[in-house]
């Protein structure tokens, strides 16, 4: 079976690791978010890749959820002494080496999709990770500080200011000019069935499908497609999606989450036990629903939901 997940950092990452335990025969193809990359030292980081690569590669900090384990940060605060910054970013010395060896592939002409593959060969993550593109995307967000309305990277709404301010807009910016990565939509076009994991709907999968061709080829696949709620009990299981949610207006709740996918794309929606009442609203909106527990626990409990999923694209079939 060939199955296409559509994956940001975390939430994908530990999803996708259950998906390898429940069908361990399976043909997985990861299209992963890049609108979360940010150059910083003259390197080029990809924390949505890295982190499915680390977690599905065993290299992950499991606490955390991001970043390598048992990392150290003496690079940081050799970059701190030279007063050279941003301090509110932390880059670990073992995760260096991966931006260093990214950062050089990229200067020597790589695009990021063979780049992804080379640093894959080191880790083995048992999928095919895809950048949703080699073009640059970058996710700005507009905000109000002091009475003025600016735009931030991404990283800066949501690692420096920890998302505490509204945010009014949510851009990938570049989106509207790039292509998908070589394989994207040709994974896509051959998939059995298409799974959205509980990663973040607006800041991971919207920026995936705001590149121009893949919502079309996901819609066009004529196979099953298949999504688990990041929201449960009417918030984020955990990060500040709510706030990127209400940016584009969307309401923190399975529902309003399964609305903004809409028919067009998903055929079926799983939602956690605490949100069964979510059920007859979702199919009331044409998308088969379940309600399963949602809470990734550990592997097994991952596994359990990828069984699910695929259970209910099955059922949609
Ligand atoms: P990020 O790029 O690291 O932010 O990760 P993703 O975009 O892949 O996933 C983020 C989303 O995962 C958040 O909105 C969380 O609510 C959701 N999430 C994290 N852990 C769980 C879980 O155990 N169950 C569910 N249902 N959602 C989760
Ligand atoms: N998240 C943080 O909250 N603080 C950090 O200092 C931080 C550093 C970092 C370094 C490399 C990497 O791959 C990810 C990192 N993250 C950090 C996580 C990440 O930037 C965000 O959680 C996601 O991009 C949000 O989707
Ligand atoms: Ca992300």
């Amino acid at each position: 079976m060939r199955i296409v997940v559509l994956a940001g950092g975390i939430g994908g990452a530990r999803f996708l690791r259950g998906l390898k335990a429940a069908a361990p025969d399976a043909d997985i193809t990861v299209i992963g978010n890049t609108g979360d990359d940010i150059h910083l030292f003259g390197l080029k980081v990809c924390p949505d890749l890295d982190t499915v690569m680390y977690t599905l590669g065993g290299g992950i900090n499991e606490e955390q959820g991001w970043g390598r384990t048992a990392e150290t940060f003496q690079v940081k605060s050799e970059l701190a002494e030279y007063g050279v910054g941003p301090d509110w970013f932390g880059l670990g010395d073992r995760d260096f080496a991966t931006h260093i060896v990214r950062t050089q592939m990229l200067g020597a002409g790589y695009p990021l999709s063979a780049v992804t593959e080379a640093l894959c060969a080191r880790w083995q993550p048992g999928v095919r990770l895809l950048p949703m593109s080699d073009d640059r995307v970058e996710t700005h967000v507009a905000i109000t500080v002091e009475g003025e309305r600016k735009a931030v990277h991404f990283q800066e709404y949501w690692v420096r200011l920890r998302a505490s301010v509204d945010a009014h807009a949510v851009v990938p910016v570049g989106a509207e000019q790039a292509k998908p990565a070589p394989g994207v939509l040709e994974a896509i076009a051959a998939a059995d069935v298409i799974l959205f994991p509980p990663s973040n709907p607006v800041v991971s999968i919207g920026t995936i499908l705001a590149v121009p061709g893949i919502r079309e080829a996901i819609a066009e696949a004529g196979v099953p497609v298949v999504g688990l709620s990041p929201i449960v009990g009417d918030a984020p299981v955990r990060g500040m999606a709510d706030k990127v949610l209400a940016a584009v207006g969307v309401e923190s709740t399975a529902t309003a989450v399964a609305q903004h996918y809409g028919s067009g794309l998903l055929d079926g929606w799983l939602v956690d036990g605490v949100d069964a009442a979510a059920v007859p609203e979702v199919e009331e909106a044409g998308i088969r629903c379940k309600a399963v527990p949602l809470m990734m626990t550990d592997v097994d409990a991952a596994a359990a939901m990828a069984r699910e999923a695929l259970a209910l694209a099955e059922e949609v079939r």
